[in-house]
């Protein structure tokens, strides 16, 4: 297949890596120095999976040509610029939305077309180590669908090059809830780690923070039994337990994000279940505090921490 990343992160690299060794791979990322080195040297991928590919490096989506589909691991926060460049792209395959929190589907079926969309939920664990360094930390859930159910041979073909790949994946009818589950996991997962500097495995070492993770799973759950969402899985508090013990060793996207002064997702995730929780009447007060304290990082480093990051040679 022909499959263009758009957005060559920790999870775009990882999937597109290991799909290029059987398909043809276009990365496309604004990061400069890791698209030369990727260019360069190729894209190694150490940890649980160890291997060096080659995908083809893109300076523009357009550069790559006719492709089957397109896969988007981007940042929440980035959706709406993407989801208006590509719309103005000559192009009409399926976009794959891969990202966390909620919201993202919605946004890019507006720009591009409801039946255009595909939604896409992992909860693998990769980080970025370097310019043309992924590091595979975890196998996860990796499953797409359309918002309103159903396959087509395209997707089938996506899933089956996946497999083939070193990733299994599946096909749901209710991708909608699969991505609220994941969300209501990384309402935990993320700020708790970024807040404390831990691991994924080490947050519910902590009695306190584990306990917190219990609040944080009622609360979610109490939004989403509220706004009336089928959950693929009806343990919230489990399933965050899961992806943290498959995911042991990584880092959260969030704690990554905040050590090299980025923006967090925390809206799409946190976010959106307080925003629901208001419009329910259903109180939200350890998300609401950790929503806070998040965004609180924002303004730390729009006061000038900005020097003290970039002298982080990791990011
Ligand atoms: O989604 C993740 C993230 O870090 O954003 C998990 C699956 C929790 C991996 O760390």
């Amino acid at each position: 297949m022909r499959i263009l990343i758009y957005g060559a992160g920790a999870i775009g690299c990882l999937i597109g890596g290991l799909l290029a060794r059987a398909n043809q791979v276009g990365l496309y990322s604004r990061d400069q120095a890791h698209m030369d080195e990727i260019a360069r040297n190729g894209l190694r991928i150490s940890g649980i999976i160890k291997t060096h590919t080659r995908p083809i490096v893109v300076g523009s989506p357009i550069e790559f040509l006719d492709p089957d589909l397109i896969l988007l691991p981007i940042k929440s926060y980035d959706t709406l610029n993407a989801a208006n460049e590509l719309a103005n792209l000559p192009l009409d395959c399926p976009i794959i939305s891969l990202q966390n929190g909620v919201g993202n589907v919605e946004m890019l079926q507006i720009a591009l077309g409801r039946n255009r969309v595909i939604g896409g939920m992992t909860s693998m664990g990769s980080i970025l180590k370097a310019p043309g360094k992924v590091e595979h930390n975890g196998y996860g859930d990796l499953v797409f669908g359309y918002p309103d159910g159903g396959r087509t041979p395209l997707l089938d073909r996506f899933i089956t090059a996946l497999e083939a790949s070193k990733l299994p994946a599946e096909v749901t009818d209710n991708i909608n809830g699969h991505l609220w589950l994941k969300a209501a996991a990384n309402c935990s997962i993320n700020p708790l780690s970024a807040l404390t500097g831990r691991t994924n495995g080490q947050i519910p070492k902590s009695a306190e923070l584990r306990e917190l993770i219990r609040l944080i799973s009622d609360e979610c759950e109490a939004v989403l039994t509220g706004a009336g969402i089928t959950l693929p899985e009806s343990d919230i508090e489990a399933k965050t337990l899961s992806i943290i013990k498959n995911t042991y060793h990584n880092r959260s996207s969030m704690l990554t994000d905040v050590e090299c002064g980025r923006r967090t997702e925390i809206e799409a995730i946190t976010g959106s279940f307080v925003e629901h929780g208001k419009k329910l009447g259903i109180p939200t007060p350890v998300n609401e505090t950790l929503l806070g304290l998040i965004l609180g990082f924002g303004s730390r480093i729009e006061r000038g921490r900005i020097e003290e990051i970039s002298n982080n040679k990791s990011c």
